[in-house]
């Protein structure tokens, strides 16, 4: 089914008349589907390979988006669904895929990049914000979608299983990335085995999941709520500082432009203490400083695992894409771990 008659099973105000691909995500599939009415829908397909269970997905999206209108909560903003001409919050394709459609929120703007310390604390302070509405929740509501996500030694164990059966030959030509993420695994083991407190977190809190005014001045939502599951806050945390701190592109080739700004760093230290009010717990707090340095090796052994097995994980549009990646998050890594001597 193209796309524009997949956008058709969903009761939209008018006729759709034009489908673009949404850029930004590295797992699902989106479209911007403008409609001849002027108004717009985001149409987004469920990867089924990474969410084996959709309908978890859907019935978290569903309990975090009551909570937010009930609360009239800023940081989920007016996100809303559009369920289909059956009556329902999903369509599903002949190959079993899922398919939701969200109102498209006009007047609004993403960024891959932070453009200024500014947007930095006002993204941080939506996260913050995100982490302490979701508070409130019961979190049996929420269900665990990813398990393991987190779990950084399991994810650097799975590296090192790549790179021993090496599928693709390409071990040899990445032995210091390997090296470096495997050194990170006894920080990792005792990271893993703090007793931090169990909440809904967000799990991908990068710059480019929240939706901002036209200026890029306010954070007016956090989106993409896929992820959210029962976790540990300071992974959000460390989502973030890898994510906000360094303006160079995520798959950049060039590693000298890798540079994390420390008053970037300040900036979403201060603005997601703000968000989170008195949330955290000082075990939280006392364990802020590691948490950058912990996500960005933990993502850099996920990119450099998948460029080992032949990139079946991120959609990549490049060869080698997924190992830039994995280099770029280790300098991120190695320069956020630095700023805490
Ligand atoms: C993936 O597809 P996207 O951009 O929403 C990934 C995150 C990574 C992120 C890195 C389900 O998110 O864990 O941090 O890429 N999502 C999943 O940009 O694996
Ligand atoms: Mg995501």
């Amino acid at each position: 089914m193209d796309t524009l008659s997949l956008a058709n099973m969903f009761a939209l105000s008018s006729t759709p008349v034009s489908a673009v691909a949404w850029a930004g995500g590295h797992i699902n599939t989106s479209w911007k589907i403008d409609c001849a009415d002027g108004s717009a829908i985001l149409l987004q397909g469920l990867n089924p390979d990474v969410f084996h269970n959709s309908l978890r997905v859907m019935q978290n999206l569903n309990a975090l988006l009551t909570h937010a209108t009930q609360l009239s909560a800023p940081a989920t903003g007016e996100l809303s669904l559009i369920p289909t001409k059956a009556g329902r919050d999903w369509h599903t394709d002949t190959n079993g895929k899922l398919w939701r459609a969200f109102s498209f929120i006009t007047n609004t703007r993403t960024f891959l990049e932070t453009q200024s310390t500014a947007q930095a604390f006002e993204a941080a302070k939506a996260f913050g914000q995100f982490l302490r509405e979701s508070a409130q929740i019961d979190i049996e509501k929420i269900q665990t979608v990813l398990p393991e996500f987190h779990d950084t030694p399991a994810r650097i164990a799975a590296l090192q299983e790549a790179a021993s059966a090496d599928s693709h030959q390409r071990a040899a030509s990445c032995q210091l990335e390997i090296q470096a993420i495997l050194a990170y695994l006894p920080q990792a083991c005792a990271l893993q085995q703090t007793p931090f407190p169990t909440r809904i977190v967000h799990n991908d809190a990068k710059v480019a999941n929240i939706l901002f005014n036209e200026s890029g001045e306010a954070a007016l939502a956090v989106i993409d709520l896929d992820t959210t599951q029962p976790g540990c806050a300071l992974h959000d945390y460390g989502d973030m500082l890898r994510s906000m701190t360094c303006r160079a592109a995520e798959d950049c080739q060039d590693i000298n432009q890798v540079k994390v700004n420390p008053s970037y760093a300040e900036a979403v230290r201060r603005g997601w203490l703000q968000g989170c009010g008195d949330l955290l717990t000082p075990l939280e707090i006392a364990h802020m400083p590691l948490a950058g340095a912990w996500i960005s090796t933990e993502l850099a052994a996920r990119f450099l695992a998948d460029y080992l097995s032949g990139d079946l994980y991120f959609q990549t549009s490049r060869p080698q894409q997924n190992l830039d990646r994995a280099r770029v998050q280790l300098q991120i890594a190695m320069q956020l771990a630095s700023l805490q001597e």
